[in-house]
């Protein structure tokens, strides 16, 4: 048994190994907390990566700084009651009355399914599997769904339907340096997964041909041999350009396609249409780089392809996926060593998160929630009958309009920021207050919490157990030894609660995560994400264990795929047609600028940890906009003045910042600040209809400097 510090002993300070917060690599770190210097009441911690398999000790700048802002004076200590538009602290057993009398009365006055629950790829697999549980036995609402709607959905549809099982990536860490070509799309890992970088200069060492497709001459764009300096939105076209040039030159790999894929003779009649000149004008690309990749990518004896939000936050990211992967079988650069592709998941459990039932249409182990016999099989071990388990639902952002049409009048929120996340921000903040009853669990009072009728306050990474998936499969035990501060409670514990309060007990028995864990092996089991072989002793020792795992007595699958089989019954990928479509939205005289947006080093999603750290903070005070001095000229404007940018959804003002490293007829605006700096006021909530991912990336709008803006709206 860990013996926990009590709350004195924490104050005299500790040593623990513990996991990054933030993003999917999930690096390991020691953290050490010193004892204050004599005459001063602050404590100084010290931190340092621990060698593990996937950053090999490395930590990036938010790794060595997530002390702050869990240790930060504005982390929430006790629950919080609204009472006369104020929220004033209470007391758990007020807050979870409070809880319990208003889902209750919800629920019997329009039905479970006005009840929904919101969660987020933070969460650990316990929490995450819980969450899912709790919605359909606790509640039993039908609506569920979770922010990696909007994070890993292009890619997760598109590699189930290309390989029949969706795994981030599909091979080793260890395979990028053995890859001869690589291509990196809509990815930026040198700023959102720093720590993998080394990979890549390994690989280049090797002498590989780094080719980069971003709007952007990214720090990513600064490594690459080649970077396709592609219009926003033109993935799938490019992608069809380059297949072109495969097939054309004869780059693909026969043997391949004849015994391990289906649908080769549709898309190579749907290429025969395609021209490399039609190709060139649609994406801003010139034929001969276009050329010039596909041949470096075809002709190389190892590869690996990888996209991320750049390619896949689109209205057509799950085909435009599709069309990456039409060049990953095409070529059989994958099931083999320095070969694969991998979609590169964002959160720090966006893996992990998007396989145990947070899905609106998932159940455990990435189970069909409209399947029979998956629906038999988890009401078994749940130990209910299958027709008490609802059905699908709807995905994050149609639940956000549910709110809207007050059809979801009472929603718990669990690990995520929806007011600043959602595309089409001014839609969801006002459908957010028209709810009957928000409750929000989180750390901080975020944007959305300030807008709860009851906040609930959690634990923090370095407070409680938990497994997390990190971007390669791998599952990683992060454990505590500290006691939660002030009243916090685990995510867990707080649906256990609830559960209770709701006379569920029977089936929120568990007492610490290590037992969630447990029912989540057996609830997998049999699944395409089987963790059943996976177990908290084996993870202590081990370092971490790839799924699928489907014994104790195997050791996982040594994380490459598709060695000889893909997951579809008939042990087959499958090729898919994909149109060269125009962007979701073309410029035109109102609003003649495409925007994209993304991330920077320093912040972490909307911001809300990163900004209570004052390392981190410091580095980027205010959002801006990233413009080319012509395009910043052509519309009168200032580098470093204050813009109010405006699409047909809404506007938001930040600062210029010029920048030659973009093309002209784009802006960049990084998503990390709610409020006037939301860029989400302005994008648009277009859904992709394969998978309901927003076309996030995408939106046209025009900008003017604020100083050029008539002042008579500002007075009363
Ligand atoms: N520092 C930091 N790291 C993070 C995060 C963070 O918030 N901050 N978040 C984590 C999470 S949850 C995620 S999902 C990942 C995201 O990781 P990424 O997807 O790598 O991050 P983004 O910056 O959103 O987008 C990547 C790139 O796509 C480009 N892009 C924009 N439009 C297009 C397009 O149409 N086509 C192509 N090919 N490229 C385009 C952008 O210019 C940008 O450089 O990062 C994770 N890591
Ligand atoms: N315009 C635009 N919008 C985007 C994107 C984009 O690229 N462009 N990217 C999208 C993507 S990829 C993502 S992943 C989403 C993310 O969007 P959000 O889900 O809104 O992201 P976070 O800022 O991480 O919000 C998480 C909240 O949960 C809290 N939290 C952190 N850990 C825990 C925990 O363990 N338990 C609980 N209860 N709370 C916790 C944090 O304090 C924070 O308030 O944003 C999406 N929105
Ligand atoms: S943010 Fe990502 S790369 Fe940086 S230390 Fe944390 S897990 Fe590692
Ligand atoms: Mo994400």
């Amino acid at each position: 048994m860990r013996q926990l510090l009590a709350a004195t002993e924490v104050n005299a300070g500790y040593t623990m190994d513990t996991q990054c917060p933030f993003c999917s690599v999930q690096c390991k770190m020691r953290i050490t907390k010193e004892l204050p210097i004599p005459g001063s009441r602050r404590f100084a911690y010290s931190i340092e990566g621990i060698p593990n398999a996937a950053s090999e000790g490395r930590l990036c700048v938010k790794g060595m700084n997530a002390h702050q802002h869990a240790t930060s004076k504005e982390r929430l200590m006790q629950p919080l009651i609204k009472k006369n538009g104020e929220l004033v602290p209470s007391t758990w057993e007020e807050a979870m009355s409070l809880i319990e009398e208003r889902f209750q009365e919800g629920s019997r006055a329009f039905g479970p399914h006005s009840l929904g629950v919101y969660g987020g790829g933070s969460l650990t697999n316990e929490s995450a599997y819980l969450l899912g549980k709790f919605a359909r036995v606790a509640l039993g609402t039908k609506y569920i769904d979770y922010n990696g709607r909007f994070c890993m959905s292009a890619a997760a549809s598109a590699g189930n339907k290309t390989f029949g099982i969706d795994r981030g990536l599909t091979c080793r860490l260890a395979d990028i340096p053995l890859a001869r070509c690589i291509i990196m799309a809509g990815t930026n890992i040198a700023e959102c997964q720093p720590t993998l970088m080394p990979y890549f200069n390994k690989a280049k060492e090797n002498g590989a041909t780094i080719i980069v497709i971003d709007p952007r001459a990214t720090a990513t764009a600064a490594i690459a041999d080649m970077h396709l300096q592609l219009k926003t939105g033109t993935d799938a076209a490019l992608a069809n350009g380059m297949l072109k040039v495969l097939l054309e030159e004869n780059l693909i790999d026969e043997a391949f396609i004849a015994e391990r894929t289906n649908g080769f003779a549709e898309l190579a009649a749907h290429l025969a249409a395609v021209e490399l000149k039609d190709i060139a004008e649609l994406t801003g690309v010139e034929e001969n780089l276009i050329r010039n990749a596909a041949r470096a990518y075809g002709a190389a004896e190892t590869g690996i392809v990888l996209t991320a939000r750049g390619v896949e936050q689109q209205t057509d990211g799950h085909v435009a996926v599709r069309n990456f992967l039409n060049m990953v079988i095409a070529t059989g650069k994958i099931g083999k060593p320095g070969c694969g592709y991998g979609a590169v998941t964002g959160q720090g459990n966006g893996q992990g998160g998007r396989e145990h039932g947070q899905k609106s249409d998932q159940l455990p182990g990435y189970r069909n929630i409209e399947d029979e016999n998956d629906r038999a099989y988890v009401a078994s071990v749940w130990d209910i009958h299958p027709d008490e388990l609802p059905r699908k639902g709807v995905s994050a952002y149609e639940m956000m309009e549910l709110v809207h049409h007050r059809e979801i009048r009472t929603l718990l929120v669990m690990g995520s920021n929806p007011v600043v996340s959602n595309p089409n921000a001014d839609l969801v903040e006002e459908a957010l207050r028209n709810l009957d009853f928000l409750v929000v669990a989180d750390m901080f009072l975020s944007e959305t919490a300030v807008m709860a009728d009851v906040v609930l306050p959690v634990t923090a990474y370095l407070e409680n157990d938990g497994t997390l998936t990190n971007l390669e499969g791998r599952v990683l035990l992060r454990e505590s030894t500290i006691e939660p501060p002030g009243e916090t409670k685990h995510d867990w514990q707080i649906l256990c609660d609830i559960a209770e309060r709701l006379g569920k007990k029977k089936y929120f028995p568990f007492v610490n995560a290590e037992q969630i864990f447990n029912e989540l092996r057996v609830a997998s089991k049999g699944g395409l994400a089987d963790y059943y072989g996976i177990t908290y002793d084996r993870l202590r020792t081990s370092g971490g264990i790839y799924w699928p795992c489907t014994s104790t007595e195997e050791d996982g699958n040594q994380g490459m795929m598709f060695e000889h089989a893909f997951a579809h019954s008939d042990g087959k990928a499958i090729f898919f047609p994909v149109a060269s479509r125009t962007p979701q939205e073309t410029p035109n005289e109102e609003f003649p600028l495409t925007m994209t947006n993304g991330r920077v080093l320093s912040h972490y999603l909307t911001g809300v940890q990163t900004r209570r750290s004052h390392t981190l903070a410091a580095r980027n005070v205010e959002n801006y906009i990233e413009i080319h001095p012509k395009t910043a000229k052509r519309h009168h404007i200032i580098d470093g003045e204050w813009v109010e940018v405006t699409s047909r959804r809404g506007s938001f003002s930040v600062r210029s910042r010029f920048s030659d490293k973009i093309r002209e007829d784009t802006l960049f605006v990084p998503m990390h600040w709610g409020g006037i700096q939301n860029v989400n006021k302005a994008t648009s909530p277009e859904l992709d209809p394969n998978c309901k991912m927003p076309g996030f990336k995408t939106s046209t709008v025009s900008i003017t400097p604020l100083r050029l803006k008539p002042l008579a709206h500002l007075m009363i």
